[in-house]
């Protein structure tokens, strides 16, 4: 198996995290934000002196390619995205990128030019840190063939806004990206006209099940299923101190109460239900008047599409109840909704036959975390190698993974890589 150098893949990830480095610790590289277009640009450089062909696409997802010799076989795709969540780790994502970029690199030093070309996506955004849309860069290159498709998410950009009131498709156009970008002429002005013949995604775990076990690798089966709301309560704002308890309608201890009875019912649910307020908002959020308006998030997960919808269901019917228990209105907006996933039998199959032939410990096991693997495999075979994080901590400065740990995650995925792309099986459908 080809070797990828521990060192230089801790560097490189290093490296790449100084882009968007927070000064409270962790890395916030948002989607077309500075550090974010500073960061696309270094990896773009860094896959030229890899010796890749370099293209972005309409919306900055970054491709390089090592160009196979036969041009009718479809390219296997390997990447992550390049965005983080708001002080995240240096891990996520950047991981999945890096370590396509080392394998390609290693791979054409020591077999040359493959047989079927061998792609590496820095994909442009998957965390929803910015603006209230996730999976930007995947859900785009996946729609290979339906541009009406990315026409509809560019109009929708135009009332995407993040917490500066500026829109996304203005961000995008600020970097020079979306349907009139400039970005780079002469390069690739549409998404793919074809889909991948499989896209492999590397990635930290996120969790502390590999850790627990003491194992280096996990396939991945499956990607759970999210549906992602945002919550308004509308109540009274109205005078702190004139206004006696009983006559308030409190937007605040309104949310309050339905958070609290999330986390209850989320906790007495089916298990591996997960359910989640990551942020809140109260207006007109000074001390003084009684809030009158309150957002927040909620984000439920299952592996099983049925079971979260049942609870998703019963939440805003619980929501409803408390709402009019409290004389206030409640209204719930949801920004996402993806099944569980399955990953691809066949490259399942695949990554256990490298992981045996190698002599590498593993286990098979689904993500809790969504990944961009979830939207290619709408278009092609997809799957997902993770490797361990340390006390499964993750979307956090501390995420930590042990360089060991990163290059042998490298060093199998270029031995995939090689497997599909130099040694290509004869196969006239190209099945997996
Ligand atoms: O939220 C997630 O599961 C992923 O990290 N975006
Ligand atoms: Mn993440
Ligand atoms: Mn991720």
């Amino acid at each position: 198996m080809i070797g990828i150098d521990t060192h230089r893949i801790a560097e490189e990830i290093n490296c790449l995290a100084r882009f968007g480095a927070h000064p409270g610790g962790g890395v916030t590289r948002l989607l077309y934000d500075e550090s974010w277009l500073a960061a696309q640009r270094y990896l773009a450089g860094r896959m030229e002196s890899a010796g890749l062909r370099v293209r972005y696409d309409e919306v900055g997802n970054l491709y390089g390619t090592l160009e196979g010799t036969d041009r009718s076989l479809r390219p296997v795709l390997t990447g992550s995205h390049v965005d983080t969540v708001v002080q995240g780790g240096m891990y996520d994502g950047a991981y999945g990128i890096v370590a396509g970029i080392l394998a390609l690199e290693a791979l054409q030093a020591r077999y040359g030019r493959p047989r079927r070309s061998l792609e590496v996506v820095s994909l442009c955004e998957e965390e929803g840190s910015r603006f209230p849309t996730v999976f930007w860069g995947s859900e785009y290159a996946a729609a290979y063939d339906e541009p009406e498709r990315n026409a509809e998410r560019f109009g929708a950009a135009e009332s995407l806004y993040d917490a500066k009131g500026l829109t996304l498709a203005e961000a995008m156009a600020s970097c020079g990206f979306g349907p009139n970008g400039d970005y780079v002429t002469g390069l690739e002005r549409r998404g793919r006209r074809e889909a991948p013949y499989a896209f492999i995604e590397l990635h930290i775990e996120q969790g502390g099940v590999l850790e627990a076990e003491g194992r280096s690798i996990g396939i991945v089966t499956s990607i759970v299923g999210q549906i992602r709301a945002v919550v308004a309560v509308e109540g009274c704002a109205n005078h702190a101190g004139t206004t006696p308890m009983k006559l308030r309608k409190d937007a605040l201890t309104a949310a309050c109460e339905m958070i609290l009875w999330l986390e209850e019912r989320a906790r007495r649910s089916e298990e591996g239900l997960v359910a989640t307020v990551g942020s809140l908002r109260t207006l007109p959020g000074v001390g003084n008047v009684i809030p009158g308006r309150v957002e927040f998030t909620v984000d439920i997960r299952h592996s099983a599409r049925d079971a979260l919808h049942r609870f998703a269901v019963e939440t805003a019917t619980g929501f409803n109840r408390i709402a009019a228990d409290r004389g206030v209105v409640v209204s719930w907006q949801e920004s996402l909704s993806v099944a569980p996933v399955p990953m691809d039998s066949g490259l399942v199959r695949k990554w256990e036959a490298v992981c045996r032939d190698e002599g590498v410990d593993y286990r098979l096991m689904s993500s809790g975390a969504g990944h961009d693997a979830m939207i290619f495999a709408r278009v092609c075979p997809a799957a997902m190698l993770f490797v361990p994080s340390r006390d499964g901590i993750s979307h956090h400065p501390d995420e930590y993974t042990d360089a060991g740990q990163l290059a042998l995650g490298a060093c199998l995925l270029a031995e995939t890589m090689y497997r599909m792309g130099y040694k290509v099986e004869e196969d006239s459908n190209e099945t997996i």
